[in-house]
């Protein structure tokens, strides 16, 4: 694989879509191949397993099928998007990734870390993005932007405690493995964290060389 696999993470609202798209020109602007895609999602197969997972309107979902959906979108994405992509030498930006895994349905819905594990390993076989860019911010910052934007899906309608086991489980993702993973101040004002985004950018045009 001799592409460039960047993820961006973090909660609700934290602008992760937003500088998806900025970095993603500064990238082009360089000579880059970029393909922007994310997860759950990626493919139309993706997409419509997106579509069951976020619908508020489900009956109540179980945590493992919930597990479960998020790594079947996944083999589908990794077969068809993200391999070809990296075998080609070309720089995927993906909005989230398996640490969302970790975060949501880890953190978040309390199952065991070895179980995301053990799923992890069968879909992936290894494969782990080159860099995570972690946008964090306070809980409440990110459910007022999420409020803002309009209807909630199945996810943002979680209570308080839920989102801060994410936000939780991120930093402390962060903290085991600071090579992989860059954190992000996303409170600030948008251009503040785009000037955070014009720091690291020399280390990404530096790595997506091949
Ligand atoms: N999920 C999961 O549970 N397990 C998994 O394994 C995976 C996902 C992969 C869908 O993800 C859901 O799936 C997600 C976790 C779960 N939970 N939810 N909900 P998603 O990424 O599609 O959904 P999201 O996290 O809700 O994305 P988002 O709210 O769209 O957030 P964002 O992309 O980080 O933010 P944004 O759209 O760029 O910005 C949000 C708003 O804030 C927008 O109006 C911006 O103009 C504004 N904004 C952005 N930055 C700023 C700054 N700096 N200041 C002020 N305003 C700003």
């Amino acid at each position: 694989m001799s592409g460039l696999f960047i993820t961006l993470e973090g909660p609700e609202g934290a602008g992760k879509s937003t500088n998806l798209q900025y970095l993603a020109g500064k990238l082009r602007q360089a000579g880059r191949e970029v393909v922007l895609t994310r997860e759950p999602g990626g493919t139309p197969l993706a997409e419509r397993i997106r579509e069951l997972l976020l619908a508020p309107n489900n009956e109540k979902m179980d945590s493992d099928t919930e597990l479960l959906l998020m790594f079947a979108a996944r083999a589908q994405h990794l077969s068809t998007v993200i391999r070809p992509a990296l075998a080609r030498g070309a720089v995927l930006l993906c909005d989230r990734f398996t640490d969302a895994t970790y975060a949501y349905q880890g953190g978040g819905r309390g199952l065991p870390e070895a179980r995301i594990a053990m799923l992890e390993e069968f879909v992936q076989a290894g494969l782990q993005p080159d860099l995570t860019l972690v946008f964090d911010l306070p809980v409440e910052i990110g459910l007022q932007r999420a409020v803002q934007r309009g209807r909630l899906d199945r996810f943002e309608q979680e209570h308080q405690d839920f989102f801060e086991a994410v936000r939780q489980t991120y930093l402390k993702r962060a903290k085991a493995a600071p090579d992989r993973y860059k954190v992000l101040d996303a409170a600030q004002p948008l251009a503040e964290v785009q000037r955070q985004l014009d720091e690291i950018f020399p280390v990404l045009l530096e790595r997506s060389r091949g």
